[in-house]
């Protein structure tokens, strides 16, 4: 929303009985979050809500055909092909750290993941964004690189790691990021 220029309120859910509640399921159907309202349409999943409000503003979508589905095929790709694969291994370290399962998993995860990381950047290249501009695809695509923030792995990709910056350098990342973050200074609310 800050991307694109548009108004927006946040609401809070707390963890537990509310994400189950009719009210929310009805928003979410898998009781979690992100879910959006807006005049009269409610929807659910990260991406649909992206390119939803994408597709309400030339600043995070093409107008043309071409650059319009490239942008489109990113915003997939980061969810489909790299936070798989980055929520792998955020699952053993952030959550499984100490398990004999864990850690037998993690050589292969973590190989799996440097090689799709390595790839990316090559189709990256020296390119400033995925494609010829700023797009959905490369907000999603940083925020799923972000994950790693745990690990050193992005620094083995340097190019990566500096579209990842260039994308939190962003005023609209940072103005969210700010707001995002005061948020959790505050109770949560159903
Ligand atoms: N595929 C969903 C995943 C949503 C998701 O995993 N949400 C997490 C927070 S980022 C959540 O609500 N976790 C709490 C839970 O699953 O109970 C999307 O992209 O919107």
């Amino acid at each position: 929303m800050e991307e694109a220029g548009l108004p927006y309120r946040v609401r809070k859910l707390s963890l537990g009985a509310a994400q189950r509640s009719p009210e929310h399921l009805a928003r979410q159907p898998f009781g979690q979050v992100p879910a959006i309202e807006d005049e009269g349409l409610t929807l659910f999943e990260s991406g649909a809500i992206a390119l939803y409000i994408a597709e309400r503003s030339d600043a995070l979508l093409p107008t043309d055909r071409i650059g319009r589905a490239r942008a489109i095929a990113w915003l997939f790709a980061a969810l489909n092909s790299v936070e798989i694969v980055v929520q792998e291994l955020a699952a053993i370290d952030l959550f499984h750290a100490q398990e004999a399962w864990a850690k037998e998993r993690r050589p292969q995860v973590e190989e799996r993941l440097c090689d799709r990381l390595a790839l990316l950047e090559s189709a990256l290249g020296d390119k400033p964004h995925l494609e010829g501009r700023f797009t959905v695809g490369d907000l999603m695509m940083a925020d799923v690189l972000r994950i790693l923030r745990h690990t050193s792995l992005l620094a083995r990709y340097p190019k990566l790691d500096d579209y990842k910056r260039r994308c939190e350098a962003r005023p609209a990342f940072v103005r969210a990021m700010k707001a995002q973050m005061a948020g959790f200074d505050k109770a949560s609310i159903a």
